[in-house]
């Protein structure tokens, strides 16, 4: 660890650091099945951080007997909703209680930046569980006037019943650790369910913390189980009989897997997959705001955001403009470790995501495209990489087509008469989309040609708990967060009774 980390730390940080990190299993810590346990490592220096128990099929099978008999015998179902409210909504409180502890753990297994983590991260996490403690008093059949075609004078009551699916396995991602699994979390309770979540093998600590809060509080046993490991524990919960519902944010490529694995019992299945999320800019924009706002969209969190808007369509006559603007504004951006406030641009996870994102850039540079800055990595300790604008692109490259999943960004200049519609919906994703401009109405008119979930206009990453999010195309199935995210996890029961 480095000395502006070491000094920096909290006390309740160093602490949970030496604790032993186990699975929270039927409301007891308990170590893996096969007394394993995995490392994980600071991003910034690649040193280890601590050791956690190394979850696989057979702790997953626990962790579900505890979520059945959790949700099928358990005291849970009796709760009413108000009760699953005042829970829901502790949740949200202990962890605003605990900001500082959770932003610095995040920061320290993910690389991020703790003052953003400590802004964004927690913060809105803990808002997603006061979001989801509201709804758990509105989920709410209808009454609906209906007669049957075939019982002449017959006189019937139907309503209809909102009930949880039951045991929901969640698989997280280990860019935005604590948030996912607050996303998937909270509208589950909400609606009565019970869950077993698995972190990503890279950031398992946020999860773990959490755990720890739902153990002060007043859920019982069960309702939350939280076992870290590895892709072989993830598809044990996409593949378990027991499960009703997978939940997974990951790769497209892992997210198809689920979906062969969850298909044996045709499990309720929701996917939020990769992104090549594009930002369309005019000429008429305010070029201040959109060289700021279109570069946070791709750097933001390194870069490593399903919605990164990788790739931008700039007006031709402002190509060179822009392109040099935004160069010179990422170039500013300081890049060191994410427990250094001044950190701008922070390590990427691991080496594996370093390779990656170096290997892509590599490979758009031999295919043609030119780094107007950045393409290389910066220092020779921690993962970290210059922020990289590349133009010359075509159509074809992988650096156009596929995630990156880095601060890198692809340029590529359009024809205000042709538009760029069709570039910007070439791409077999569809989560995100930025558009630059002063005027409303061409920008209104774009927002509904592109196909993608979400579509920001003069912003980007501007979420709020209360808008539906998900993706077109192999961006996914379904939509997390506001009131759509309960449609995945209530199923609709009919109940009509002849008078
Ligand atoms: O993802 P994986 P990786 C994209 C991004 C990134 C690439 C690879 O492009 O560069 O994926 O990242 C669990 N059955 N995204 O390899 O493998 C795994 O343990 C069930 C975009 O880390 O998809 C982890 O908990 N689960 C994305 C989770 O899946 C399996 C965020 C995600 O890991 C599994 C992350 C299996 N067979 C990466 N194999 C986004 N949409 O934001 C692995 N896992």
């Amino acid at each position: 660890m480095t000395a502006v980390a070491e000094t920096r730390l909290a006390d309740s940080v160093t602490e949970f650091l030496a604790s032993p990190k186990q699975l929270l299993i039927g409301g007891e810590w308990v170590p893996a099945a096969s007394g394993r346990t995995f490392t994980t490592e600071d991003p910034a220096t690649s040193r280890v951080l601590t050791e956690v128990a190394h979850g696989a099929a057979e702790d997953i099978d626990r962790a579900v007997a505890a979520a059945r008999k959790a949700f099928d015998d358990g005291p849970w179902r009796r709760f009413t909703p108000s009760q699953r409210q005042r829970v829901i909504w502790q949740i949200g409180e202990k962890l605003l209680e605990r900001a500082e502890q959770f932003a610095q753990l995040e920061s320290l297994d993910n690389g991020k930046s703790a003052a953003i983590a400590q802004a964004v991260d927690v913060p809105w996490s803990a808002d997603v569980f006061h979001y989801y403690a509201g709804w758990a008093t509105k989920i709410e059949g209808r009454t609906i006037p209906v007669s049957v075609p075939w019982v002449p004078d017959g006189q019937f009551h139907a309503y209809t019943l909102r009930e949880p699916v039951g045991v929901c396995g969640q698989i997280v991602p280990w860019n935005f650790p604590l948030l996912m699994a607050t996303w998937k979390i909270a509208p589950a309770l909400a609606a009565g369910n019970t869950v077993v979540l698995k972190p990503a093998e890279q950031t398992p600590l946020t999860a773990l913390l959490l755990g720890e809060i739902i153990q002060e509080l007043d859920l019982p046993p069960g309702v939350v189980n939280i076992v870290p490991g590895f892709g072989d524990a993830g598809a044990a919960i996409a593949a378990h009989e027991d499960v009703d519902k997978v939940a997974f944010t990951g790769s497209t490529e892992v997210g198809k897997l689920i979906v062969a694995a969850a298909g044996g019992d045709l499990k309720k299945v929701s996917l939020e997959l990769g992104g090549k999320s594009p930002q369309v800019i005019y000429a008429d924009a305010d070029l201040e705001l959109a060289i700021a706002g279109s570069s946070a969209a791709w750097m933001f969190n390194q870069g490593q955001s399903c919605v990164a808007g990788s790739r931008m369509f700039i007006e031709e006559s402002i190509f060179d403009e822009f392109t040099q603007g935004v160069a010179e504004h990422v170039k500013q951006a300081k890049i060191g470790p994410g427990l250094d406030p001044a950190s701008q641009i922070c390590p990427l996870v691991s080496q594996e995501q370093l390779d990656r994102v170096s290997g892509y850039v590599q490979q758009g540079l031999s295919d043609g495209a030119r780094a107007v800055t950045g393409g290389n990595r910066h220092g020779d300790v921690g993962y970290f990489i210059e922020p990289t604008v590349l133009v010359d692109v075509a159509p074809e490259m992988s650096v156009v087509r596929e995630e990156i999943f880095g601060p890198v960004v692809v340029a590529t200049p359009f024809d205000p008469e042709r538009g760029a519609k069709a570039e910007a919906n070439d791409t077999p994703y569809g989560l995100a989309a930025g558009v630059w401009t002063r005027d409303i109405s061409k920008a209104h008119r774009l927002a509904r040609e592109i196909k993608a979930g979400t579509v920001w206009v003069n912003c980007y990453n501007a979420f709020d708990s209360a808008l539906p999010f998900g993706g077109y195309k192999q961006s996914g199935w379904g939509r997390e967060l506001g009131e759509k995210a309960l449609d995945l996890y209530t199923e609709h029961k009919s109940i009509n009774v002849q008078l």
